[in-house]
């Protein structure tokens, strides 16, 4: 079936800033439509994110991208086959000619990718997992990913409270479900914690806590403690994670742990991250450093193998930036952000790339999210071994939660 008309539009993403939903229509009257998220922790490799600049909207206005949808884009694509996603992307791809999409805009390029999938899913009358699966990952089984829960947010989510990002709660139920309901039970505790110790149970960008804590490791103490409260174990009943965002504190060449009043070389943080294991058993690490850091990225991983170690801002779902890691064993995972590089099939390529090494993914939202949740069936159609959309509240977090419990309740299983 083929496109007749592609139409953009500027809407607000969960920061309240400006983002692009987009609208595919087909000759038969069939639609679907996407909504772009935006990060805060943005890699310098990532794909551009066009944005109008000047006064209105703080500058961050999207009219010219949604421009390039509506004008550009529109006309070169109407009477594509929506069946030949890959080719649709491609093109978009040939039409821009750059290398980090900057003249149409990754948020232009990404929001008709993303709707054309979605689109076809409609026309289908399939799960956009099942159409993702069949059209992608047909070598792959589809399954449940484990989850990567934020409760504790720091870094750019959160005024820099703390000087990590993300303090990552990973249920290690075996079920979705299960694993789901260990994560709000221990949400709902540290609530009532923090509540006890008249600290602040007000959530940051992605709906974790972020208490005013005497230093980083606090943050990992109180969810230990909330979990033992209601019988969950460390190590036992979930493991815990970070996603440090490292090159937010890097700084002249060393890493300034504001929290902890300390400076560090990169085999200090070594060191440093070494301690978290021994204390708290920390099990993922993303961006424990820098985006250019890949030095250190490679001996921690080889110190350190038994762990997750995820690249994001270091590869920024690009595929050159992935091999470049596969080759110097920089990581054992990759982030993956569909925004980061701007369109579903170089996503994809991505994934195949990072499963090719052996290496895990984790699928990822963005601090700035929407109401889409094209995200979650996308996990479930490549069966990506992690998921990371956020804290256990806010709507544009839950949503993606509650599309995997629908997969989970009309599936079942595999
Ligand atoms: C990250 C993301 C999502 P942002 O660093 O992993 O949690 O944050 O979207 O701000 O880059
Ligand atoms: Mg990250």
């Amino acid at each position: 079936m083929k496109i007749k008309q592609i139409f953009a539009f500027q809407i607000l993403d969960s920061r309240g800033n400006p983002t692009i939903k987009t609208i595919v229509k087909l000759d038969n009257g069939v639609s679907g439509w996407s909504a772009v998220p935006s990060g805060a922790s943005t890699g310098s490799s990532e794909a551009l994110e066009l944005r109008d600049g000047g006064k209105d909207y703080n500058g961050k206005a999207v009219f010219k991208a949604i421009e390039n949808v509506n004008k550009v884009l529109n006309k070169e694509l109407v009477g594509f086959s929506i069946e030949d996603l890959s080719s649709i992307d491609k093109k978009m791809i040939e039409i821009d000619g750059t290398e980090n999409k900057s003249r149409l805009g990754a948020n232009a390029i990404l929001s008709i990718s993303l709707a054309c999938v979605k689109t076809l899913s409609v026309l289908e009358k399939k799960p956009l997992w099942k159409i993702l699966n069949e059209y992608y990952f047909s070598d792959f089984k589809p399954n449940f990913p484990q989850l990567l829960i934020n409760v504790i947010n720091g870094g750019a989510h959160a005024g820099f409270n703390f000087d990590f990002q993300e303090f990552l709660i990973i249920p290690n139920q075996g079920d979705l479900k299960e694993d789901l309901r260990l994560a709000v039970e221990v949400f709902g505790q540290i609530k009532k914690q923090l509540g006890q110790q008249g600290l602040s149970t007000l959530v940051g960008d992605e709906g974790g806590f972020s208490p005013n804590l005497p230093d980083n490791k606090s943050a990992y103490q109180l969810i230990i403690d909330s979990a033992l409260q209601l019988g969950y174990q460390n190590q036992r009943d979930f493991r815990l994670g970070v996603d440090a965002a490292a090159s937010e504190f890097f700084d002249n060449g060393v890493y300034k742990l504001k929290k902890e009043n300390k400076v560090y070389d990169s085999d200090e943080l070594i060191n440093y991250y070494g301690s978290l294991i021994d204390e708290f058993g920390l099990y993922s690490f993303e961006d424990p450093f820098a985006e250019d850091d890949w030095n250190a990225f490679s001996k921690f991983t080889k110190k350190f193998s038994d762990r997750i170690v995820i690249g994001d801002d270091l590869f920024t779902t690009n595929i050159l930036r992935i091999e470049k890691g596969i080759q110097a064993n920089s990581a054992n995972a990759v982030l993956i952000k569909p925004n980061q590089i701007g369109t579903v099939y170089e996503t994809v390529l991505a994934i195949k790339k990072a499963k090719s090494a052996g290496w895990k993914t984790a699928i990822s939202h963005r601090s700035g999210e929407t109401e889409d949740t094209f995200i979650a069936d996308l996990a479930v159609a490549c069966g990506s071994e992690f998921i990371k959309t956020g804290s256990v509240c806010r709507g544009e977090r839950t949503v993606k939660y509650n599309r995997l419990l629908e997969i989970y309740e009309l599936e079942k299983s595999f």
